[in-house]
């Protein structure tokens, strides 16, 4: 049977996946666009959802300027997430379901109905009915998380598993709260909502845009995970890693072997 290229370059970021070993980033001689990555990321979660996983939200991937110089990219993508990925709050994380996973803080929301078409700042309250602090474990399947904006993007922006916190009632302004990530309580990072965009409510507004660009279901129930404040950190055995936002309270989860 003869597999299109599209699927090979999914089953390869699906295998690296499973068997918790990177890959090389794409080669030059390899390449494919920024719409063709899209179609992997889909073929990617094709493969899951056959393996009876289900989509449960989507998260936005490069929206704070820390991010973007970190890896070195400058536009915003989107990712999908599926069961598997979602982790109970306050519960164990095993390091061993990951390549070499990096923490992130972020501010999530809730969707309180489908999302269709691209929505503007002022209509975010009527689709939202819910706001937490969340965080995001990333894990790139590529070796040294060294990627082409293409290549992150097929490898569903990274995502490995998140965690969410208390959900709060929607409020009209999340700008300038105060985020922060500690490590068996110990600061490690710190950031402001302000970071995300400038607000993180531009996320979702963001995230209209480009589930309808590249078919991506905004359904409501699903969670949108708007993007990190600070950096990403690796993480260890054995941590308490704690992510909270001012007013918001805190996601947090323990590392195991
Ligand atoms: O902001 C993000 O969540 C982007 C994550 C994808 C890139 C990375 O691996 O850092
Ligand atoms: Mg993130």
């Amino acid at each position: 049977c003869h597999m299109s290229r599209i699927e090979e370059f999914a089953k390869r970021l699906h295998g690296a996946q499973k068997q918790r070993k990177a890959v090389p980033q794409f080669k030059e001689n390899e390449s494919f666009s920024l719409k063709e990555a899209y179609e992997i990321q889909h073929a990617l979660i094709n493969e899951r959802i056959k393996e009876g996983e289900a989509l449960i939200g989507i998260k936005m991937g490069f929206t704070s300027e820390a991010k973007m110089k970190q890896m070195g990219v400058s536009e915003m993508i989107i990712g999908q997430l599926t069961t598997s990925m979602q982790y109970q709050n306050g519960g164990d994380i095993s390091q061993s379901n990951f390549i070499h996973p990096r923490a992130e803080p972020e501010v999530y929301f809730r969707l309180s109905k489908d999302i269709t078409s691209p929505i503007s700042l002022d209509d975010c309250l009527d689709y939202i009915d819910g706001v937490g602090a969340g965080i995001e474990i990333i894990d790139s399947r590529y070796e040294n998380f060294k990627f082409s904006l293409e290549d992150v993007v097929a490898d569903n922006c990274s995502s490995a598993a998140f965690v969410t916190g208390i959900l709060h009632e929607p409020k009209a302004d999340l700008k300038n709260l105060h985020m922060k990530m500690e490590v068996n309580s110990e600061q490690v990072e710190e950031g402001n909502s302000n970071d995300i965009l400038g607000n993180p409510l531009k996320s979702l507004v963001a995230a209209s845009e480009l589930a309808l660009k590249y078919q991506i279901p905004l359904k409501k129930g699903m969670i949108v995970l708007a993007g990190a404040a600070t950096p990403a950190r690796f993480t260890n055995e054995n941590e308490n890693i704690n992510a909270s936002v001012e007013s918001l309270d805190s996601a947090f989860f323990r590392t195991t072997k």
